[in-house]
């Protein structure tokens, strides 16, 4: 039995005024032929089909009319879980109408564990849609993870393969992906991961192995400028109950080219680009500069032209000014409290550090949302 694994597609996704559907129609090509070519039983979608919880309604076409291809032009049986930018309930909402195409989807937990299991030729397959702590825990109290671990648990007749929508394990974030602290649980451990024959994550956009078995495959396409490095799908392989899996990089469908330069090497530098896809290459200039400069951008744009490329993001970095990290880029890597102290420092400067007595309270917040009941 043939395995393909793949997630976080983020159809609806845009790279400041750059629309990514050329990209994930050329990539949602690419899988079909794959399907077919590597004769593939079972596709898993680890969710982030979509990029917005009301995506567009290119993007619902897109993904129906992928579904449709694979239904008539394969013998794919696919499983879909949401991811925390979907909306399950509007993933779900067709079911009845995709099960005769051999689709399954998981929007919700189901209280009924048993719901999120089942089996699909020689394996089984465990399906966890992103949840939030209300779900896992609808009384408002307990202990999540062992919660979750309900779910997660099975007597074991065959091979079994999870899919989540999670962070999990130890893990290096592309830097797109939005915090998600709502589950209950901060992240999955290994040693549950261990107790599957293959875990097919979703979430984090960098592929990469977590586990012996534990992968995710990364988003298919590069969310922005700075997540660049190669994307892949994984292929999984079952053969008389023992599993193995093999990493299948996926082409280029545009090139996303950071260059950082300055005021004297501009022009070579951008004339050392190489264009290796399709699609019109995309470029963010990241320029030392000692003064603003008049005519620089027209003369980036006259030279990205001449190559067939475009300028999308243009980055003026003044040397004199300190050289500060991109904020928006070092949000998703602080936590909900380091947070709020970063805002209570920008809104008062000549504080030295937040009252001790306004943090309790803050952290007493934290916790009542995040084991807020669901109110009906
Ligand atoms: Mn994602």
């Amino acid at each position: 039995m043939r395995i393909l694994h793949t997630s976080d597609w983020h159809l609806g996704k845009r790279l400041f005024k750059l629309d990514r559907s050329p990209e994930h129609e050329l990539f949602l090509e690419w899988l079909i032929k794959t399907l077919i070519e590597k004769d593939i039983d079972l596709l898993l979608i680890a969710g982030d089909i979509f990029d917005t919880p009301t995506p567009p309604h290119q993007s619902l076409e897109t993904f129906y009319n992928f579904l449709h291809r694979v239904s008539i032009e394969t013998k794919t049986e696919t499983m879909i879980i949401a991811g925390n930018h979907d909306s399950g309930l509007l993933l779900e909402a067709p079911s009845k109408i995709l099960a005769p195409h051999r689709v399954k989807v998981w929007g919700k937990l189901s209280p009924n564990t048993e719901d999120h299991w089942i089996r699909i030729q020689s394996i089984e397959l465990c399906a966890i849609p992103f949840f939030r702590s209300y779900e896992l825990l609808p009384q408002g109290e307990g202990d999540a993870l062992a919660a979750l671990k309900k779910y997660l648990t099975k007597e074991r007749t065959s091979p079994q393969l999870l899919m989540l929508h999670h962070l999990a394990g130890v893990f290096e974030a592309a830097g797109s992906e939005q915090v998600i602290g709502l589950s209950g649980v901060e992240s999955i451990p290994s040693e549950i991961l261990k107790a599957f024959d293959y875990v097919a994550l979703g979430h984090i956009h960098k592929p990469q192995k977590i586990g012996p078995m534990s992968f995710y495959s990364g988003s298919p396409i590069p969310l922005r400028f700075s997540e660049i490095l190669g994307k892949s799908v994984v292929l999984i392989e079952e053969n008389q109950g023992n599993l193995s899996s093999e990493i299948l990089p996926l082409p280029v469908f545009r090139n996303l080219f950071i260059v950082k330069t300055n005021e004297k090497n501009y022009q070579s530098d951008i004339n050392k680009l190489v264009k290796t896809s399709d699609l019109k290459p995309m470029v963010e200039i990241q320029i030392e500069l000692s003064s603003p400069k008049v005519g620089l951008i027209d003369d980036i744009k006259e030279l990205l032209d001449k190559k067939e490329m475009e300028l999308l993001s243009f980055l003026p970095l003044y040397q004199d000014g300190e050289k500060k990290e991109r904020k928006s880029e070092k949000l998703f890597e602080l936590s909900p409290i380091e947070l709020f102290e970063e805002f209570y420092a920008a809104k008062f400067p000549e504080a030295e550090q937040i009252p001790d007595d306004l943090k309790e309270d803050f952290k007493a917040l934290l916790d009542k949302v995040k084991h807020a009941s669901h109110s009906p």
